[in-house]
């Protein structure tokens, strides 16, 4: 089975559940036909009263309100109130028409890869008191969650239609909850329509605290949590462990036969005393696998010394290091054995310790790293704890996964190449649009800051028990 998802062939999968009609109402719906329960009437009664409409009320599906009196009232005060009689002679111009109703008529709730565009773009539809489309109004759609993008970000007018879309809305990067909003910016009034999408995952990674973290600390686990579950999006097998199987470094309590389950991945996670300032700043790594020799981590651990910490959250790299650190509960270094050669360990510093995996070697040709697949180089220090369980600090420098940490790195971006080494693994699917961007191209590859640098700063934890799985 493939073990890396294909962003081109994600598309094509996800154009398929579109036309079955899964996803609603179809983009090439040229009539006027709309479905009740996924719109939202802003009735013309509130037009002219100030900031009712304004606000979530637009979000509900299934107002009872529909569409049908759309028509009634038409015009609220002022606007002409002989509507009712036939036209004669006599009667005033017929009104202006305005603004009255705006709602959404493309699917309001849907699901995508992370990084990946959705299969139905946000599309809103204005109409005027006579229920007619109204061509020339300016629609603002804007990101409200997930730090998606969309195109365009300017303004877009509604067509003879009476109706404007985006041309493309793409999901962030992690697996938090996305969503975009419409307005109208001449016609405040009119509210807001929204547009939610998921991030499709079924990795899941549940911590848990041995020490109570600041509300910080929990947020920065979490959203590295959300991160790599953006990454990995297959399912694992369901397990059970028990703390007395754990060395207490891995959060073990003797004696303690309490069954816990395991969906994908469980952390234990404690910021604690380790060894004072310098020295161990962290350790990470799966304790538990599935099966002995390659199943996937299951149960891991990371460990943070409260002494050091300090300076990582003054240098705001607090959030990549969890992110770094949780890479190594996930396998990255871990379960890299049989993909390593010419490791530098025990005694070999500088020794040429390359990455094998086939994944990460293409990788590796995408981020300008080599003309040709060619293996990937790693750490080659042999500093016990990191050598040969991450990348080569003198080519990828800033990347998450390198070994050391340069205080003055701006960003720590999640190359390619490791997302694409997890599919080496051999148990995940790996999704490349979930990659940051990060280049080696001489042109485009960050230098070595000058300045503090953690060298080395990390220690990897292998796992030393099985879960049990049914
Ligand atoms: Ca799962
Ligand atoms: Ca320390
Ligand atoms: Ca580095
Ligand atoms: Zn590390």
């Amino acid at each position: 089975m493939a073990h890396w998802k294909n962003f081109g062939l994600f598309l094509v999968a996800f154009s398929v559940a579109c036309d079955s009609g899964v996803v609603g109402p179809g983009l090439d719906d040229t009539s006027d036909e709309r479905t009740d329960e996924d719109l939202i009437d802003i009735t013309d009664e509130d037009a002219t009263s100030d900031t009712d409409n304004v606000g979530g009320d637009g979000l509900l599906p299934g107002d009872s309100d529909g569409d049908a009196g759309g028509g009634d009232g038409a015009g609220g005060d002022g606007v002409g109130g002989g509507d009712d009689q036939p036209p004669t002679d006599d009667d005033p111009p017929p009104p202006t028409p305005v603004p009255t109703t705006f709602e959404a008529v493309s699917v309001v709730g849907q699901s995508a890869l992370a990084g990946t565009p959705v299969g139905e773009v946000p599309e809103v539809e204005v109409r005027d008191q006579f229920d007619a489309p109204m061509a020339g109004i300016a629609v603002r759609f804007e990101v409200l969650a997930g730090g998606g993008t969309i195109v365009p970000t300017t303004n877009v007018t509604t067509d003879a239609q009476g109706r404007a879309k985006l041309t493309s809305w793409t999901l962030g990067k992690s697996a938090v909850p996305n969503a975009v909003r419409a307005s109208l910016p001449d016609h405040e009034a009119l509210g807001l329509e929204r547009f939610d999408a998921t991030v499709e995952t079924s990795y899941q990674i549940e911590i848990v605290f041995l020490d109570p973290p600041t509300d910080e600390q929990r947020a920065a686990f979490e959203s590295a949590a959300a991160r790599w579950m953006a990454v990995i999006v297959n399912d694992l097998p369901n397990g059970v462990f028990t703390r007395d199987i754990l060395p207490e470094s891995c959060g073990g309590i003797p004696g303690d036969t309490t069954p816990i389950p395991v969906d994908d991945l469980f952390i234990y996670a404690r910021v604690g005393a380790i060894d004072g300032v310098g020295g161990t700043l962290a350790q990470a790594g799966p304790c538990l696998g599935r099966s002995a020799g390659a199943g996937a981590p299951a149960v891991g651990v990371m460990s943070f010394d409260s002494a050091d910490i300090v300076s990582l959250e003054q240098a705001g790299l607090f959030d990549e290091t969890i992110l770094h650190e949780m890479g190594h509960v996930i396998g990255i270094g871990t379960y890299w054995d049989t993909l390593i050669d010419n490791p530098s360990l025990p005694a070999s510093p500088g020794a040429d310790t390359v990455f094998t995996g086939a994944f990460a070697q293409d990788a590796y040709v995408s981020i300008d790293g080599a003309d040709v697949p060619t293996p990937v180089p790693a750490d080659n220090s042999a500093v016990a704890g990191s050598a040969d369980a991450h990348w080569r600090e003198s080519v990828f420098t800033n990347e998450l996964m390198s070994p050391s940490l340069d205080f003055a790195d701006t960003s720590l971006p999640l190359s390619l190449v490791t997302v694409a080494s997890l599919s080496d693994l051999g148990f995940y699917d790996a999704n490349a649009a979930a990659a940051d961007f990060f280049s080696l191209a001489p042109t485009l590859r960050a230098p070595t800051p000058e300045g503090p640098r953690l060298e080395n700063w990390c220690e990897v934890v292998r796992p030393t028990g099985v879960i049990t799985t049914p």
